[in-house]
């Protein structure tokens, strides 16, 4: 009777009839090619890979979208104070292995696509990555907003709907090519605009008081649309919203001009407003300081700025309770400007006073801080700054001189309080976004320990003196639904074996594998799962580059960003030094590794896409010479990417997080690796040192130079060249590289390269070699002791759990937030 209901009836009455798993099976297959036919407008027999993808969401999304509703209800009853989330950056990934497990949804979808003749892992790999994001920043966000719908906490994340997200990279002879991604091509069955939530963003233009009444009269204006993504929490508890925006002309197309003949003149608008979405800046760690990114950054900031204040006064009726309904988190200064339009909203439009509008900016709003990198501390030109935004320019004046006051109260000196101010008067006047959202936040967290004890000892020195309770820590997390449960099942299956299942939502029950980490049997059968992982890695890479790659070997894993602070480099030169004793020394009992590489540069980072090209031609030559053979082999993964890092990181034996010590604010690879029972090899540096807390000092592999000591070595005068010559491998792989060895069609290619290091060498690659690569021979060693290695894995998967996002969402809004 189900069979018959659900065929002849709408997928709604379906869904009542059903409930044993057979009949969930049935619906779904009824859903799908309901939605194959009469959503995507094909049937079976002119279907192409895709509608089936389509179809397959489409029917997922009924249920995704029952839940939203249900949670929006929920949250208006509560009527309880929400998150919002505003973020430049969003690094989702693939959405449908997300939603499908955390609805527990995966068997039936599997089965009910059989019964078509479909493999749903085929069909999950043609969704594209939505990459709107660089690297770890935008990464965190994503895990964020899947944290914040599991533990049931009502939030919007906000950002920008980039038509282009990160590019595609191409690895051609070695050298990056940057491509364009376009990851909307086939359409994105997840979102739905909203055209009822529109917003008119302002630029330029003149401000102009007329008896008090203050009115900024912008010279352009462009919309904002609201586009809504669901995000599902675990076991669909709650399901929120990612709003992104896009933008559209008040007037797409110019009829006049256009029936005049001037078709380009007449769809100027658009392409104009095309502009502000069109890309995402690809600089990760370096502030882009193009008057577009401030564009970027006021467009999505005012937009949702303006659409908390009136889903606040529409549900609350009185502006001034604000703080209490709405908390606002700036993810890093991209939104600083937020700070300043909340100001403009509150005076101009709502007309409180100044000191009013000030409580409530500050009670709202808290400021995330992800880098001390002095290249990624954005600050605009005033006259640019001016020019864009004349009246948010006056409020920050304003702003200015109420805190610079406080500071004279407080008895700061004159060097303080020029380090404080929000223009920056040496040389060029300009305008700092970190200060900005500093004073306009209550609370200013940094995301690893040894961060935010920097940050209050350098860029925020006397800020910190000023408000000294204002600095706090949120160290940072990453979700175990993505990063253990749906990408490496096999180890989530075994676990679930040895513990039960608690641990997907509590991942901090992962300690009670630790009680059984000397057993020998579980050892084996997480060898036997790495393995396998392994196996399934090495198909895929000899799929995308031809190599193939020993299951047995260790596999020795470095992928992220390409930045020197990341020291690829240090990583490449001790390959060489290795090929080089594997050479001299072939009767060794050598452990064979494969060194995997993976990475995108910032498009106009020189050094970083030389660094692969140099990456590139090491493995060539290593890969290519039989006496080596199997010893060792060096990978350069292309396009790496959330789908890629889903495949390696279980297949990891050692995870490389060897960043110059106080530079890694954080770094979340590293979680996410420890999660999936790989061991570190690392420095004192980010979260690095929180983990060896966690995992024990016998579980993973620290070397080299503590952020104090990088500091004092650097302030007494550092001699990379004295250092290199004293180092006999070093000096020796370093020449070989220098010389051409690896670039024997232009000898020269790395000279410069290794001159700089003999030179300067700011991120002590040569400080940290000698001890880099003990490390690494103690990596063999403990590698040869197979239940030694296999404890200690399974130590770091027990000990990690406290670096589930969920654990840093809780103190986020227990500390920062006050919600539930
Ligand atoms: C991080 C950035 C970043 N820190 C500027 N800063 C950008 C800065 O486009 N820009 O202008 C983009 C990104 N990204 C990373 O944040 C840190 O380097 C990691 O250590 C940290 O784990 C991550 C998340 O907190």
């Amino acid at each position: 009777a189900a069979r018959h209901d659900a065929a002849s009836g709408s997928s709604r009455s379906a869904a009542r009839v059903t409930n044993s798993p057979q009949g969930k099976v049935q619906e779904f297959e009824t859903r799908i090619l309901d939605a194959l036919h009469h959503r995507v407008g094909k049937n079976e027999r002119a279907a192409k890979p895709h509608d089936w993808y389509n179809a397959a969401v489409l029917a997922l999304r009924d249920d995704i979208i029952d839940k939203w509703f249900a949670s929006t209800a929920r949250t208006h009853e509560a009527a309880g104070k929400r998150v919002y989330y505003l973020s430049l950056e969003f690094l989702i990934g693939r959405l449908l292995r997300d939603a499908l497990s955390n609805l527990g949804c995966n068997r039936v979808m599997e089965q009910a696509l059989e019964r078509h003749g479909l493999d749903l892992a085929r069909l999950e790999e043609l969704e594209p990555d939505a990459a709107l994001g660089n690297g770890g920043l935008g990464r965190l966000a994503a895990c964020f907003m899947e944290s914040l719908a599991s533990l049931d906490i009502p939030a919007f994340g906000y950002g920008i709907r980039y038509i282009n997200g990160m590019f595609r990279q191409r690895i051609d002879e070695g050298w990056q090519v940057e491509l364009p991604e376009t990851w909307l091509a086939h359409g994105n069955p997840w979102e739905f605009e909203r055209r009822e939530s529109a917003y008119l963003i302002g630029f330029g233009g003149e401000v102009t008081s007329d008896q008090g009444a203050i009115r900024w009269a912008p010279a352009e204006q462009i919309e904002a649309t609201a586009v809504d993504t669901p995000v599902v929490g675990w076991q669909g508890k709650r399901v929120n919203t990612l709003r992104l925006w896009t933008a559209n002309a008040l007037d797409p197309i110019q009829l006049a001009a256009f029936n005049a003949g001037d078709h380009a003149g007449a769809l100027a608008g658009q392409v104009r407003a095309d502009t502000l979405v069109r890309v995402l800046y690809p600089a990760d760690s370096t502030a882009a300081g193009q008057e577009l990114r401030l564009r970027q950054e006021f467009f999505f900031s005012s937009a949702s700025i303006q659409d908390i204040v009136r889903r606040h006064v529409q549900y609350h009726g009185d502006i001034r309770t604000l703080p209490d309904k709405a908390a606002i988190q700036l993810n890093d200064t991209h939104p600083s400007v937020a700070v300043a339009e909340l100001m403009r909203l509150l005076m101009d439009e709502h007309h409180l006073t100044f000191a009013e509008s000030w409580d409530i900016t500050r009670a709202t709003i808290g400021y995330t801080n992800h880098t001390l990198l002095p290249e990624a501390l954005e600050s605009w030109p005033l006259p640019l700054f001016e020019r864009m935004l004349p009246r948010h320019m006056q409020i920050i004046y304003a702003i200015n001189a109420n805190v610079l006051r406080e500071a004279r109260r407080a008895g700061l000196d004159d060097a303080a309080i020029a380090a404080i101010s929000l223009i920056d008067e040496h040389g060029e006047r300009r305008v700092r976004m970190a200060n900005l959202a500093f004073v306009g936040a209550h609370s200013v967290n940094g995301v690893a320990a040894l961060h935010t004890g920097l940050m209050k000892e350098t860029v925020f020195a006397d800020l910190h003196k000023l408000y000294p309770t204002r600095i706090n820590n949120k160290t940072n997390g990453v979700t175990p639904r993505r990063w253990l449960h749906q990408s490496n099942p096999r180890l989530t299956g075994l676990v679930r074996e040895a513990i039960g299942d608690g641990f997907i939502a509590d991942a901090e029950r992962l300690s009670d594998l630790a009680a059984m980490a000397g057993d020998a049997a579980l050892g084996e059968r997480v060898d036997e799962v790495k393995r396998a992982n392994k196996v399934d890695l090495s198909n895929h890479l000899r799929e995308l580059t031809g190599l193939r790659l020993d299951p047995d070997a260790l596999f020795d894993v470095q992928i992220k960003r390409i930045h020197e602070y990341k020291r690829q480099l240090l990583n490449l030169i001790e390959t060489v030094a290795l090929y080089d004793q594997i050479r001299s020394h072939p009767e060794r009992d050598w452990v064979p590794r494969v060194k995997i590489f993976g990475g995108k540069a910032a498009p106009t980072y020189h050094n970083a896409k030389l660094i692969i090209k140099l990456a590139n031609d090491i493995a060539r030559r290593i890969n290519s010479d039989p006496s080596v053979g199997e010893v060792l082999k060096v990978v350069f993964v292309p396009n790496y990417n959330v789908s890629l890092a889903e495949k390696i990181i279980p297949a990891a034996d050692l995870s490389e997080q060897i960043s110059t010590a106080g530079m890694e604010a954080s770094g979340t690879g590293n979680m996410k690796f420890a999660f999936n029972g790989a061991l570190t090899i690392g420095t004192l540096d980010g979260a690095n040192i929180e983990i060896m807390d966690r995992v024990g000092r016998d579980n993973i592999v620290i070397f080299g130079l503590t952020a104090e000591e990088v500091a004092a070595t650097r302030a007494k005068g550092y001699n990379p060249r004295e250092v290199i010559e004293s180092s006999h491998e070093l000096a020796q792989a370093v020449k070989c590289i220098a010389d051409g060895v690896f670039s024997p069609d232009e000898p020269d290619r790395y000279r410069g390269l290794m001159d700089a290091l003999m030179q300067s060498d700011w991120f002590m690659v040569a400080a940290d070699f000698d001890a880099y690569a003990a490390a690494q021979r103690d990596v063999d060693a403990r590698w040869q002791n197979r239940a030694g290695w296999r404890k200690s894995a399974i130590m770091n998967i027990a000990n990690v759990g406290w670096f589930s996002s969920d654990r840093t969402i809780s103190e986020y809004a227990r500390e920062i937030w006050g919600v539930k």
